[in-house]
């Protein structure tokens, strides 16, 4: 017998729908026949890099918490485990090796957010007493583990990126150019605006996609050198408009299996004032990570694909683009290709 983790779910969520237990979200209607159509998409044989190199954009002027990665190394005999030489017991061995460990925000740079990413305070147990709960019903301090709950081992439980990371990422992606569109003036994307910028493409989604969308946020990023200016990023680019209804329903109607960005968070952020006593800062994650289990790719770097597929009049591709399976973790590092 079924057994779901909730009694009320939030309105206009798929909870249940792919199972009661389910952690992929909507990664399962990635169905193989929609991978090989896909695959049909590849003619030339030419790929492109979708990742911005890691230790970009450099600095903490997105995300105060975020820090770039940090290597550090272990001694070995009397040095370090670094351009060490090998001896072995006869002293014979001629090879020099090199190890190391690495400190990583698995959100600061080119990166999948996890369904663990983002939840909302939701009265799941219909009792009038919101509790902190995530996709399906998985729960804060139950199945997400932080430093200030009394169960053992840190991390997320379940809905970890793992569970992304095992049904193999790759399917047809859609490339939208906003870039193509706005230029680099900011611009409020909302659903009017993608179906027009869709249109103008001659492009189309259809279920089992990835959205890609391409504002040129990520090559504003490269160009500061490490040295991002956060109030120059605030005011450049396009973004979704999380606060349009219209855009949330034809996220959840269009069958699209995750968005990936190569701005910050997708959709703008801070959003557009709301009203009402409780509503999410992040809107479009709480509608796509929160309700719908629909996965969201940010920092992407679509710059290069975006140039050939303009000069090739295209807007889709084999998209590969898995995450670390990293049990635990609620984001991930990516480094996506592109296949045309
Ligand atoms: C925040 O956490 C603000 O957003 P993101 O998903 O962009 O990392």
């Amino acid at each position: 017998m079924e057994s779901r983790r909730w009694k009320a779910r939030p309105p206009g969520s798929n909870w249940g729908d792919f199972g009661p237990d389910d952690q992929r979200g909507r990664m399962n209607l990635l169905t193989p026949e929609r991978r090989l159509r896909a695959i049909r998409e590849v003619e030339h044989g030419i790929a492109f890099c979708l990742s911005l190199p890691l230790d970009y954009p450099g600095g903490s002027a997105l995300h105060p918490l975020r820090r770039g990665p940090r290597f550090s190394h272990e001694r070995r005999s009397d040095g370090w485990n670094y351009n060490y030489r090998l001896s072995g017991v006869c002293g014979c061995f001629n090879d020099v090796v090199c190890d190391e460990a690495v400190t990583l925000h698995t959100q600061y740079s080119t990166q999948w957010d996890g369904l663990g990413h983002v939840g909302q305070m939701f009265d799941v147990d219909g009792d009038g007493q919101p509790r902190k709960v995530y996709y399906n019903g998985y729960r804060g301090g139950v199945d997400l583990i932080g430093p200030d709950d009394a169960a053992d081992g840190f991390g997320a439980k379940a809905i970890g990126i793992e569970n992304l990371a095992t049904v193999g990422v790759q399917g047809r992606g859609v490339l939208v150019d906003l870039e193509k569109r706005y230029g680099r003036t900011r611009a409020l994307v909302g659903y009017d605006d993608l179906m027009a910028a869709l249109d103008e493409q001659r492009a189309s989604i259809e279920p089992g996609d990835f959205l890609c969308l391409y504002t040129g946020f990520a090559d504003l990023i490269l160009e500061m050198n490490k040295t991002p200016d956060g109030d120059v990023l605030a005011r450049s680019c396009a973004a979704l408009d999380g606060r349009d209804e219209k855009l949330l329903q034809w996220i959840t109607d269009s069958g699209i299996v995750a968005i990936c960005a190569d701005n910050y968070a997708v959709e703008a952020f801070p959003a557009r004032a709301s009203e009402g006593d409780a509503y999410p800062a992040l809107p479009l994650h709480n509608h796509c990570l929160f309700k719908l289990g629909l996965h969201l790719g940010e920092l992407w770097y679509f710059a290069d694909l975006a140039k050939w597929l303009r000069e090739h009049r295209r807007s889709s591709f084999l998209l590969t683009a898995p995450p670390l399976r990293l049990p635990g973790a609620v984001g991930s590092p990516a480094t996506p290709v592109a296949t045309v």
